[in-house]
This record gives structure tokens, C-alpha cells and sequence, in this order.
């Protein structure tokens, strides 16, 4: 008998986090469910970044037992999956649907979209919507409450970062040609064009404490650069005052983690790396991607809702929101950071109560496999 198989569909709309999520859960439900997978990606270049043994122009290759299908455009007759899930509402190909609707046998069509900690979230998470040609797709929400269908989270994801001790750190960062400094607080930056940046990095090099500031390249690169006044490449490093600046490779998705993990604070944006940066435990700032009429500032506020109430007392709440809405609110950076690195204490056992609260909750790919169970 053939093991039931998933098509997951997704078009990139700018950046990464379209096809890390998807290339993500998509390993997932291979090699934790035992699913066949096809990927159907319209831009390959964005998936050989997250996964550089791709091929950028290959129709079909596989990789860790994901097949991997440039969307063709125009589209091409495929046999249809029993699952499909339609990524982010990136609209299947009309001749896709219609050849789902002629099936005796329906498949179950999902759309899973962005990840919200608003409140509706759980409202709307498993309900179906009709299509054009009266079939029902299913809405399915990631999230961080108990009513939402959770975070992407592998099986002994949080097992393997505990192991990663000091010796695996010393390993990783030396393979990234980073020679630890001593007493220095390791950072991470991984966000988008920021006009709260020059400040931030003005007061890590006036600051108390060495800050070593690891720079993957990328859309913040140009505003540190800008700062620096000098153009920092991948490999180069510069120091002002008690910053220390190095600029890294965009490292391959796994590695990714390891970076998190081996970094005290993480800047993080967009929403895979964001989850990322809950599951590495540390203190994190998100860079919350950018929406029409400042839609993304509720977001950020959910989320802030959720995740500064987890056990914190009130001065650390107000230090870390303080922090978040100053970078995501193009504020001055200069006494959020301090007030940041006051309460740095609590805040890393925060991040650790955080974690630890949503790794209780059941993972989105095993959701998404008992969503399918239940439908059936
Ligand atoms: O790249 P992003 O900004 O993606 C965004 C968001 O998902 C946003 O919500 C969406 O609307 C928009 O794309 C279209 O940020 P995100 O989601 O964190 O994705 C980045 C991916 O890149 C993530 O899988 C981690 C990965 N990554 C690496 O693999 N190597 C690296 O060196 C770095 C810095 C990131």
C-alpha cells in the first residue's frame, strides 16, 4: 500500500520566511509522520539560500525526502494529493482545483496561513470557507494559544539544542570563523532595514558591558555599514567602543538554529526565525515584518500581550516592552537597551518559562496530521 501524500504549495513573496515555512513542515511531516511530500515552490533561488544542495533550476530533486517541484508556470496536469495545503493563501493553480472537485474521492484543502497571537486567531483556526467551485478549504492558523494550531516544533528540537553545550558552541562559532571575546555578550541581528539601528548600536558601543554583534548579511547589513561608515563584507569585522561587529554568511536553515542557540540575545524578524529564536530559549527582540496601515503593530501588541505576561514582574515587563516597541516603532534604542540589559537577569529566565510553556503544546505538523485524521 502507498503512504498517503501531501502537496504543500507555496509561492514566495519576498524574503525567506514563505519557503522556510513550508520547507520546514514539510521535512516534518516526512520524516516525523512518515508522509510522502511534494513541494511546490515558485522560486527556487529563495529555497538553494535555506537549503544550498538544491539545485536552482531543477523541475523535480529531493531533498531529505521532501520532493521538491518548481511550480511551472503555466501550470502543468499533476495528480492531485488527498491533502493540499495551499501556503499563506498563495492560490492554487485553477486547473489543480478543478481537477480536486472531479475527483470521486475529495482531498482536504487547507490554507495555512500567518502566525497571529491575536485573539480571532482561535476563532477562525479549523473553519472552512467554499471555493468557487463549492469546495471547502479549510483555515488553519498557527498560534501560540491552546485554541490555534500551534508552532512548527521537531520532535527532540529542544533535546538537541540542551546538548549543544559550551565545547558544541566553541565548534559552531570557530566554523563560522567566530573567535569568541571574553566576558562579551554574544548577539545575533537578523532583521529588516531599521531606523532605530544606528541608535541601538550607538548604545551597545557606549554600554557597560562588551557586546560582540554577529551580522548574518542581509537587509540589515546596509544600515550597519551606514553606521559604521565602512563597508563590512562576509568574513569582516569591526569594533567601536565596546561593540565588536562580524559579518556572517546566510547559513544553511539547520545551521540557523545552532546560531540561536549559541548567542545570548537574538534579534530575529519576519515569523520562521522568530519562532526559531522562542524554541533557542534566550532573549530575543522581533523585528515584526512591516504591513499596510500599520496593521503589524497589533500584532506585535498580541504577541506582547501573551509573551510579557508569562510570570514577569512588572519593571522587566516594562523594560522588554519598552525594548520591542522602541525597534519596531523607529524609537530611539538608547535607554530601552538599558533598561533591557537591568533586568537581563530576569529576562533570560523568562525566555526559558516561555519556551518551556509553549513546548507543552501539541506542534503544528502533528495538528495539521490529527486535522486530517478527524476529517476523514
Ligand atoms: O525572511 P523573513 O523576513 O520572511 C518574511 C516573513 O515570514 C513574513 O511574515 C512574510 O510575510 C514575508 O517573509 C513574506 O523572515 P523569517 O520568516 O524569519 O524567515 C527567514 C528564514 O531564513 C528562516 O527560515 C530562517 C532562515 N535563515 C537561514 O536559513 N539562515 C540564515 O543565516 C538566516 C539569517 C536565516
Amino acid at each position: 500500500m502507498s503512504r498517503p501524500s501531501w502537496d504543500i504549495f507555496c509561492k514566495v513573496v519576498d524574503n525567506f520566511g514563505d519557503i522556510g515555512v513550508t520547507w520546514r513542515l514539510a521535512r516534518q511531516l516526512v520524516a516525523e509522520h512518515g508522509l510522502q511530500v511534494r513541494l511546490w515552490v515558485d522560486h527556487l533561488p529563495s529555497f538553494v539560500r535555506l537549503c544550498p544542495q538544491a539545485m536552482a533550476n531543477a523541475p523535480q530533486q529531493w531533498h531529505e525526502g521532501v520532493q521538491i517541484r518548481q511550480w511551472p508556470e503555466p501550470w502543468q496536469p499533476a495528480q492531485v494529493a488527498p491533502v493540499v495545503i495551499e501556503a499563506f493563501g498563495c492560490k492554487l493553480p485553477e486547473a489543480y482545483v478543478q481537477a480536486m472537485a472531479a475527483q470521486a474521492q475529495l482531498s482536504l484543502w487547507l490554507n495555512l496561513d500567518y502566525l497571529s497571537a491575536e485573539p480571532w486567531v482561535g476563532g477562525c483556526h479549523g473553519l472552512p470557507s467554499f471555493s468557487a467551485t463549492g469546495y471547502r478549504k479549510f483555515f488553519f492558523f498557527p498560534g501560540f494559544r491552546p485554541d490555534t494550531g500551534g508552532l512548527l516544533r521537531e520532535q527532540g528540537l529542544l533535546a538537541r539544542r540542551d546538548a549543544f553545550d559550551e565545547a558544541a558552541r566553541e565548534r559552531f562559532l570557530r566554523s563560522l570563523s567566530v573567535i569568541r571575546r571574553p566576558g562579551a555578550l554574544l548577539v545575533s541581528l537578523f532583521a529588516y532595514e531599521n531606523p532605530s539601528l544606528p541608535s541601538w548600536l550607538g548604545a551597545m558601543a557606549a554600554g557597560p558591558l562588551p557586546i560582540q554583534l554577529l551580522v548574518p548579511e542581509g537587509k540589515a547589513l546596509g544600515d550597519v555599514n551606514h553606521w559604521l561608515g565602512q563597508p563590512l563584507a562576509v568574513g569582516e569585522q569591526a569594533e567601536r567602543g565596546r561593540l565588536h561587529i562580524q559579518v556572517l554568511p546566510f547559513v544553511p536553515q539547520q545551521d540557523y538554529d545552532r546560531l540561536l542557540w549559541a548567542c545570548d540575545f537574538n534579534a530575529v524578524r519576519g515569523e520562521d526565525s522568530f519562532v526559531r529564536a522562542q524554541w533557542a530559549g534566550r532573549p530575543m527582540l522581533w523585528h515584526i515584518y512591516r504591513q499596510d496601515e500599520d496593521v503589524h503593530l497589533d500584532k506585535l501588541e498580541a504577541f506582547l500581550e501573551l509573551y510579557s505576561q508569562c510570570g514577569l514582574p512588572v519593571p522587566a515587563q516594562a523594560a522588554l516592552l519598552g525594548l520591542w516597541r522602541a525597534w519596531n516603532r523607529s524609537l530611539d534604542m538608547a535607554a530601552p537597551w538599558q533598561q533591557w540589559l537591568a533586568h537581563r537577569e530576569t529576562l533570560v529566565e523568562h525566555a526559558r518559562q516561555w519556551c518551556a510553556e509553549q513546548a507543552a503544546r501539541l506542534d503544528l505538523a502533528t495538528a495539521l496530521v490529527k486535522f486530517h485524521r478527524n476529517w476523514l
